[in-house]
């Protein structure tokens, strides 16, 4: 039998993780051909219910799950792993201030990048779902100085399967006629959904934006503030939907994206598009060979760079606060 991937799973008690771990062990992360070794890292207390998890987990009799590890310490959990799904974060509190959940998460997010330099395996990558997913992702990375940078990721491919949703509905088009969309930014309410390169139905998505008063105020704040509106429909956040992008993200990281086609990650800036290097910002990706590649020579009009500049701007300053905190 091939050697399992190991994968740590941290939040895996809470409810991404509940749907994250049963798609990962039945294959559908790295294929029917991979098996996989699952670390559940939790907080002490979720340990238990973290071992709920696993009992429901061998009870599913997955051929392709190798074991299960839980663990409670970072250095433990992350130790040889391959792939590090970070889930597990602080929510915003009653009264926190934005510096108070920075400072919080970066009492998760800095021992964990810590853990993952000092124990993960070499081919290590890492994405990271944890709100404010970006900002944790540039956090780990500043305490992994030996892993290549471009192994840390933040989730916007959700952002981007709301898109897609949007789109297939106004066209009338299924999602899978649908082509090369793109969440620019941040993963938070200025992110940017790009319609301007996109190809719907074998049409440019150009005649979709001509529909102005839908782009403005439809599309754009309907994909933005969906996390908000499921919250407020479900009575909880997210959770499948976030458990499904986080698949297809490791999915098309590891396997590669469909040739003639492109996806949304937040990957570390080299200065593309103008976007400072260094921060972790979502682009326009392809992958291959398990690298991203950031999409380029992309035209951006007047239109489309206001609504990059100003969703780069917000990392910029979450970047600025962090430094503050002495967190990178
Ligand atoms: P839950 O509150 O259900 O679960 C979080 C789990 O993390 C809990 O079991 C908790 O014990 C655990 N945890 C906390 N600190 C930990 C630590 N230091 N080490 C290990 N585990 C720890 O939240 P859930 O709904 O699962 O959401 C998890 C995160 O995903 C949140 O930060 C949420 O904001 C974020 N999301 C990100 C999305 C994205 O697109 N990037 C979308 C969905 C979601 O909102």
């Amino acid at each position: 039998m091939t050697t399992p991937v190991n994968v740590t799973v941290t939040g895996a008690a809470g409810q991404i993780g509940y749907a994250l771990l049963f798609r990962i062990a039945s294959g559908a992360m790295l294929g029917p051909d991979t098996p996989v070794r699952l670390r559940l890292l939790e907080i002490p207390q979720a340990v238990r219910a973290a071992e709920g998890t696993a009992m429901e987990l061998d009870d599913c009799a997955f051929p392709l799950l190798a074991g299960i590890d839980i663990h409670d310490e970072p250095a433990a959990g992350f130790a040889g792993t391959n792939i590090a799904l970070l889930v597990g974060a602080r929510p915003r509190g009653p009264g926190m201030e934005r510096a108070d959940l920075l400072e919080a998460n970066g009492g998760i997010f800095g021992p964990q990048g810590k853990a993952i330099n000092d124990g993960a395996a070499d081919d290590v990558r890492v994405l990271v779902v944890g709100n404010p997913a970006n900002t944790n992702a540039l956090i780990a990375a500043a305490h992994a100085p030996d892993v290549p940078a471009a192994r840390f990721t933040a989730m916007t491919r959700l952002d981007h399967n709301r898109a897609l949703s949007q789109v297939s509905a106004k066209a009338g088009v299924p999602v899978a006629d649908i082509r090369r969309l793109a969440i620019w930014g941040n993963h938070s309410a200025t992110q940017y959904p790009d319609l301007f390169h996109a190809e719907v139905g074998g049409s440019p998505g150009g005649a979709l934006t001509a529909d102005a008063g839908w782009l403005t105020e439809d599309f754009i704040p309907t994909v933005a503030k969906r996390g908000a509106a499921i919250i407020d429909a479900r009575g909880a956040s997210s959770a499948a939907s976030a458990a499904n992008a986080a698949i297809d993200h490791t999915r098309d990281w590891v396997l590669g994206t469909p040739e003639g086609d492109w996806t949304s990650a937040g990957v570390v800036s080299k200065g593309e598009y103008g976007v400072p290097e260094g921060l972790v910002c979502s682009f326009p990706v392809t992958s291959s060979g398990g690298e991203w590649q950031v999409v380029e020579g992309l035209e951006i009009d007047d239109f489309s760079r206001e609504r990059i500049d100003a969703s780069v701007a917000e990392l910029s300053a979450e970047r600025d606060a962090v430094r503050e905190l002495g967190l990178v």
